[in-house]
């Protein structure tokens, strides 16, 4: 059931040589492809954290319901029931932040290519008639309103104040501490349940009329806050995905509320903080992009012609650069540096080129996506393909605690990559005198570049599902 017939994956998508072209594979009607796009979207469901997962859907990876207990508010005598949600990555922390990137690019993919998301991605709601994305992200997204003060403001994570040992999730059992509101989680927050209103509007309006109003109450609690950043007090040390710039995640709230809700207030804010800086990025940090997809891509046709002309230019402009660096890359990839977690940028650049050729049209666009994606697969300077359970090649130990406690690499999960910085022991160790390209371990002691997340799984989803489409 977890099995991806992996062998052929990466014949699939891989130029064996580099003149085979992979759009005349048709990946849509491609059960292999298809079963590759399951894989990556059955991660999201064997990372539900305060649920019970069965054998009979997760086998070895199944669990009964993990940090159900109520988690004290930081520093108070407050506590607060707030199961669901993902499991971030590896570690268990649940993460505002983060998460709205995952949220984000799933609900960007679904919205671009509906066809490619059955209802069969054998998780509990699959066969209930609605694609079995939207059932996933519903289930964090449900998460994410618990996680929302009634004065709108969004506390910025849930976890201990530790990592665990490699333990099985019912065991991580310390205290788990809410911890304070930040202005980047309310406005990643505000603006991906702005994005999930129209989405669910047919699914079920009370649940999607909910999301609006928390987006609303959340951008009410931001024009009324000065900048909030998020810095792990002393003595915690889970992630802390801080970032000191808030103006972005507020850009990509206004334009997300203003395509919801057609209010030009929401679009005079969106062109006002788009003039004072914004950044066109798809990370975790940098959510400027995200506000430029929806204003660009969603359903109401936008009235600032101006901001449109910018967006569309500005898109156009990055393909074309990263297109260069495709081409004079031996592997056709356009990031030079290779940071922690490389995969999700130059998975974040195959999603800039990919929306590039939504806006105008261009074969070299999808050519230089599909390299990206054929670097991820296997043709890379390691040979390895960097998505568990593809193929032979695949990472066998990643830093992930549920594969570790299992003694199984969880299949369908987009490991980190390279990390020229040398961020943990093993890599300081033994990679020292390696390229940057090739400073990648497939050990479990590496956490920086054999980690696995939630948000590169999510932009690794909407590549695959995109160019599936293109591709058919
Ligand atoms: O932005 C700077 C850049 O200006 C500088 O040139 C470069 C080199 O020094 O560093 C860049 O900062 C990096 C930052 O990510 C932004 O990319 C840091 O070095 C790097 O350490 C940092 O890594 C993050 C890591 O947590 C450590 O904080 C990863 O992006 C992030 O994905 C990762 O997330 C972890 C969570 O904390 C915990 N859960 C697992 C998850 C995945 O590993
Ligand atoms: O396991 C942790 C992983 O999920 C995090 O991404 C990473 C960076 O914050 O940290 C890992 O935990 C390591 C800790 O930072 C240092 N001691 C070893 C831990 C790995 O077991
Ligand atoms: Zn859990």
């Amino acid at each position: 059931m977890e099995s991806m017939k992996s062998q052929q994956v990466s014949s699939i998508y891989l130029p064996m040589n580099k003149n085979k072209n992979l759009s005349q594979i048709g990946m849509l009607k491609n059960p292999i492809a298809q079963s590759l796009i399951q894989s990556v979207g059955r991660m999201f469901y064997l990372q539900r954290c305060g649920v019970s997962l069965n054998a009979n859907l997760a086998g070895e990876f199944s669990h009964p319901a993990c940090h159900t207990a109520p988690a004290r508010v930081f520093r108070t005598d407050t506590f607060l029931h707030i199961s669901g949600g993902w499991h971030d990555a590896g570690d268990y922390g649940r993460y505002v932040v983060p998460a709205c990137k995952a949220v984000a690019d799933l609900l960007l993919a679904f919205r671009a290519t509906p066809e490619a998301f059955g209802d069969d991605w054998n998780i509990p709601e699959s066969g209930n008639g609605v694609a079995d994305v939207l059932d996933e992200v519903r289930f964090e997204l449900e998460w994410l309103l618990r996680m929302q003060r009634d004065d709108g403001g969004v506390y910025h994570k849930i976890t201990c104040a530790y990592f665990p040992d490699m333990i099985a999730p019912q065991q991580e059992t310390a205290d788990q501490f809410v911890f304070p509101v930040s202005t980047a989680a309310t406005g990643d927050f505000s603006a991906v349940m702005a994005m999930a209103y129209p989405l669910y509007e047919s699914i079920d309006r009370t649940f999607a009329k909910r999301c609006l109003r928390a987006s609303v109450n959340a951008y009410e609690f931001l024009m009324h806050s000065k900048p909030l950043p998020f810095h792990n007090p002393s003595g915690v040390v889970t992630g802390e995905y801080g970032d000191e710039n808030d103006s972005d995640e507020r850009y990509f709230a206004a334009c997300a509320l203003y395509q919801a809700t057609g209010q030009p207030n929401y679009l005079s804010d969106a062109s006002m903080l788009y003039r004072s800086g914004r950044s066109a990025d798809f990370g975790w940090a940098d959510v400027g992009g995200y506000g430029n997809a929806v204003l660009y891509f969603g359903g109401r046709v936008c009235e600032d012609d101006i901001l449109v002309g910018r967006i569309r230019a500005d898109l156009i402009t990055t393909a074309e650069h990263l297109c260069e660096k495709s081409e004079n890359s031996p592997f056709g990839i356009s990031i030079d540096e290779f940071l922690w977690g490389s995969n999700m940028y130059l998975l974040n650049n195959a999603m800039t080129l990919l929306m590039a050729n939504d806006a105008q049209a261009n074969e070299r666009y999808v050519s230089a996506a599909r390299a990206h994606l054929a670097y991820i697969l296997g043709n890379n300077p390691l040979g390895v393909n960097f998505v568990t359970g593809a193929d032979e090649t695949s990472p066998k130990h990643p830093h992930h605690r549920p594969s570790a406690a299992a003694g199984r690499a969880m299949p369908g999960m987009l490991v980190g990559g390279p990390d020229q910085y040398l961020h943990d022991l093993a890599a300081k160790t033994l990679l020292a005198g390696k390229p940057d390209s090739e400073r990648y371990l497939d050990s479990v002691e590496s956490y920086s570049t054999n980690e696995v997340a939630i948000y590169w799984n999510s932009v690794l989803l909407y590549v695959l599902s995109r160019l599936n489409k293109l591709d058919s």
